[in-house]
């Protein structure tokens, strides 16, 4: 089993997690890892902070000479913005000064029920940790996810795919070419034209003092038949992926396949069906079955079916606005009007980068359950002798 935990605050001296789980001999790099750090910090829209910091992520432990040994992975990764936060993030006591808290709970963050619940009365203690800033080791994370799964023919590909209700259309040609669209598009989508009005609005928002939210796609791609289950309700993999993306800061809507358009339309509008193929065997496929339509997102009863895996995320605007929301001090209790001196204006195409990182660590987890090992020599034994089943079946 995969898991990890990650530790850090956006203005602390750096950002941490521990990956526990990763079988031995899988091959790591720090570069490899940090072309989806700058991934992450790229994308239109973004604002001052992202001047300040360049993410490199360091390999800690858990590695040597360029392969896991089995043992748990320490990823880092530092916070450049620490040399002028030192002493107003420092844990010693001695630098304690109250006349810096931030009283001003800012609408739609975590501010106010945060410090409600833990009895701060310094939105900066909950601020820090609710950051979006720590997503930037989750993608670490799911760089090393991603070389897990590419070690196996599984490819994970994320993008924009709507913002601030402009949709891209998908183009018909190869996950290659796809990938290629997304790569080079300032808005990590693959609608040139739409690409250009996503950026136009982003103009007008920043002028405005606005921020705007979308949606991301993940595809996954190679995935087997099998992974997840639908025995108990948190071995479902479509459940796993939506608590992933869910947890996302900003987040605030989940799709599997068509997701909600299938409440609307009726059952034969809906269901892929079935057919068999002797021939597909032959031709290399891991099954004869196969569908002509991919309405469930590659997921049924919480169990990959073979097809590609599609899944969507909602990221509400950024709600740290430069136009003023109206908010309440927490200590006089006195109304304010609510306003940044830095901010983003769009983190959509960041999020689809730390999309992708998400469900590339839930895949991987539910790859592993399934063929375990203790080695990846192991692992592709066992995933070796699955496929030969399946395509005895
Ligand atoms: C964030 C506020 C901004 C963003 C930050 C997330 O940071 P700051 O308050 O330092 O200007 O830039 O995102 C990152 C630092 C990052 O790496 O993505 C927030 O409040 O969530």
């Amino acid at each position: 089993m995969l898991r990890y935990l990650t530790a850090g605050e956006s203005h602390g001296p750096q950002l941490t997690a521990i990956v526990e789980g990763l079988p031995a001999g899988l091959k790591l790099s720090e570069s490899e890892i940090n072309q989806h750090l700058a991934r992450r910090q790229g994308g239109y829209g973004r604002g001052g902070r992202m001047l300040i910091e360049t993410d490199k992520a360091r390999l800690l432990s858990g590695v040597r000479w360029g392969e896991t040994l089995g043992s748990p992975v320490t990823l880092v990764v530092e916070n450049s913005d620490w040399v002028n936060w030192e002493k107003r993030m420092s844990p010693l006591e001695e630098h304690r000064d109250p006349s810096i808290a931030v009283t001003r709970a800012r609408p739609g963050h975590a501010d106010l029920p945060g410090a409600l619940k833990y009895q701060h009365h310094d939105v900066r203690n909950i601020l820090e940790r609710s950051s979006a800033r720590e997503t930037a080791v989750r993608v670490a994370v799911g760089a090393v996810a991603k070389s897990y799964l590419n070690r196996f023919g599984i490819a994970v590909t994320g993008c924009v795919v709507e913002l601030c209700g402009i949709t891209a259309t998908r183009p018909e040609v190869s996950l290659k070419e796809l990938q290629h669209l997304i790569a080079v598009s300032p808005l990590y989508t693959y609608d040139t034209e739409a690409e250009t009005r996503m950026i136009e609005l982003i103009d007008q928002a920043k002028a405005k003092g606005d921020s705007l939210g979308g949606v991301v796609e993940v595809r996954v791609t190679g995935a087997p038949v099998g992974l997840g289950s639908h025995v108990q309700w948190d071995r479902r993999l479509d459940a796993r992926l939506s608590a992933a993306l869910m947890s996302i800061q900003a987040f605030k809507g989940v799709e599997v396949g068509i997701g909600f358009e299938a409440a609307r339309k009726p059952g034969s509008q809906v269901h892929d069906e079935l057919f068999f193929d002797p021939q597909r065997v032959l031709r290399g496929e891991q099954t004869g079955f196969y569908r002509t339509t991919n309405n469930a997102g590659g997921l049924e009863g919480g169990i990959t079916n073979g097809e590609e895996i599609v899944v969507r995320g909602a990221m509400k605007p950024i709600p740290t606005l430069y136009t003023p929301l109206q908010s309440v001090d927490i200590v006089t209790k006195e109304p304010f009007e609510a306003t940044v001196e830095r901010s983003d204006v769009c983190a959509v195409p960041a999020a689809s980068v730390v999309a992708e990182a998400v469900v590339a660590i839930e895949v991987a987890n539910a790859f592993m359950e399934k063929f375990g090992g203790d080695s990846i020599a192991e692992t592709a034994r066992n995933y070796a002798g699955y496929i030969e089943y399946l395509r005895e079946f």
